[in-house]
């Protein structure tokens, strides 16, 4: 297995118009969660992945799993949950540049998922742990299922990538959610913040958010994603490279490009590649993600990469 990762994915209805949800007529069901994406956006490129979460024993539990398993994820420690649904979200397009989601998740399935659901085997074997911060924001017992995948993983050798992926909606406030995010930057080998979410974990604006930050709290590598800038790539006590980002001509739907980005970081390191080198990878992923609707319709396969970002576009200057 080359990464494993734990999260709730939810059913998502998107809907077909632009502008405020109130007036949508029609949606297209679609499944999308941070930690599948991630695993599907490998899987894609031909990455051995795996999923573990936890469903509701529903039709809409059904058709995610199939959904995911026919993206070639491994979802055999996938558990399902007879007393509670699978969680549903829906998009808004209120106007360009306005993307917003209204969770209906609360008492879902994954939300009850307990530390018991992580089996060593599961974990073991992986050369990554790809974790979010959104797990920690559903439930007391799903911080556990953290903790758990994280002692595993260091028990076993797995490195620990972390993306902070702040979900304000779902924490109870935010101090608690500063607590818990740096508790798991503290614990990781690679982090991937925005750089919204560096100003809002360490207090700054978001011009003053540095990685520096990161590093004292222990993470060993950053990977701060700057939008259309593409992303700053800091190793603690090290070199600190800008990595330019890629032109995206219209974003259709920012949501998932977080996911793209860090599968194509990972990908860049299960293949060899230097950390700029990942992160240029993650820098195309990202943005072809924005330019097609849906958290993972966008991510490509390997051809697809390569023609992108050889020169489909050009480089931001
Ligand atoms: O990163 C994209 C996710 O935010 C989206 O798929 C929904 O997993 C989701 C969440 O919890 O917000």
């Amino acid at each position: 297995m080359d990464v494993v990762t734990v999260g709730e994915t939810m059913t998502l209805f998107s809907p077909n118009e632009h502008g405020q949800l109130r007036h949508a007529h029609s949606f297209s069901m679609k499944f999308a969660g941070a930690e599948s994406n991630v695993a599907i956006g490998l899987s894609r490129l031909g990455h051995k992945t795996r999923w573990i979460s936890r469903l509701g024993e529903d039709e809409f539990g059904d058709a995610m799993e199939a959904f995911i398993r026919g993206e070639g994820v491994d979802v055999s420690f996938v558990t399902r949950d007879e007393t509670a649904p699978t969680g549903v979200f829906f998009k808004e397009f209120r106007r360009p540049n306005d993307t917003r989601v209204y969770y209906y998740r609360k008492e879902s399935a994954a939300s009850r998922m307990t530390a018991d659901y992580i089996k060593e085997e599961a974990v073991k074997g992986a050369a990554f742990l790809h974790l979010t911060g959104i797990t920690p924001a559903l439930s007391d017992s799903c911080q556990s299922v953290m903790d758990k995948a994280i002692r595993l993983a260091k028990a076993n050798g797995v490195k620990i990538v972390f993306d902070p992926n702040v979900r304000l909606k779902i924490w109870k406030s935010e101090e608690e959610a500063r607590r818990q995010l740096k508790h798991f930057i503290a614990e990781s080998d690679i982090v991937l913040p925005g750089e919204a979410e560096a100003a809002f974990l360490f207090g700054k604006k978001e011009a003053e958010a540095y990685p520096e930050d990161f590093h004292v709290l222990g993470a060993k590598t950053v990977i701060m994603k700057i939008g259309k800038k593409g992303s700053i790539v800091s190793q603690k006590g090290g070199a600190v490279d800008h990595v330019s980002g890629f032109r995206v001509e219209r974003v259709i739907d920012p949501v998932g490009a977080g996911d793209a980005f860090a599968a194509g970081v990972l990908s860049g390191l299960l293949d060899g590649l230097s950390m700029a080198e990942a992160a240029k990878r993650g820098n195309a992923m990202g943005a072809l993600v924005t330019m097609v609707n849906g958290d993972v319709e966008g991510l490509p396969n390997r051809a697809d990469l390569v023609s992108f970002m050889d020169g489909g576009l050009d480089d931001v200057k």
